[in-house]
């Protein structure tokens, strides 16, 4: 008898700890929410133009951005500020990822391309990242 009331007793305290276990993990997990999200955002361009219901793009200093564009034309896009610049085409969902670091308001504009490295036309913007400090 005194044997199973240890065991009762042995099996109360391990329980104890695998509740603990859990808190701290659900905590860990908690912190980690709060400090950044992987947010992926859908712009589809359409004779050179975003919907207007996708031109702000809000994120939280820390948040892992992804821009997946749609085009109907070839273009270098450029979010200014971070000073990335890719390319995308139509026919094939162009991607860019970047760790929203800097907080204010940054254009994302394009140059039409028209040779490669042309810088010389700028258009105005297609959609603006406001970062926030978390
Ligand atoms: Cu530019």
């Amino acid at each position: 008898m005194q044997c199973n009331a240890d065991g009762a007793a042995l099996m109360s305290v391990m329980r104890r700890h695998v509740v603990l276990a859990l808190l701290a993990f659900a905590a860990t997990a908690a912190a980690l929410d709060v400090q950044a999200a992987e947010l992926t955002f859908d712009l589809q361009l359409q004779e050179g133009r975003v919907p207007e219901s996708m031109r702000l793009i809000r994120v939280k200093q820390g948040d892992v951005v992804t821009l997946r564009w749609t085009v109907d034309q070839p273009m270098l896009l450029h979010l200014h500020g971070y000073d990335i610049e890719w390319r995308v085409q139509p026919g094939i969902a162009g991607s860019v990822t970047f760790t929203a670091r800097l907080t204010g308001r940054f254009p994302v504009h394009a140059h039409t391309v028209v040779r490669a490295n042309d810088h010389a036309r700028e258009d105005s913007p297609l959609v603006y990242v406001e970062v926030y400090p978390r």
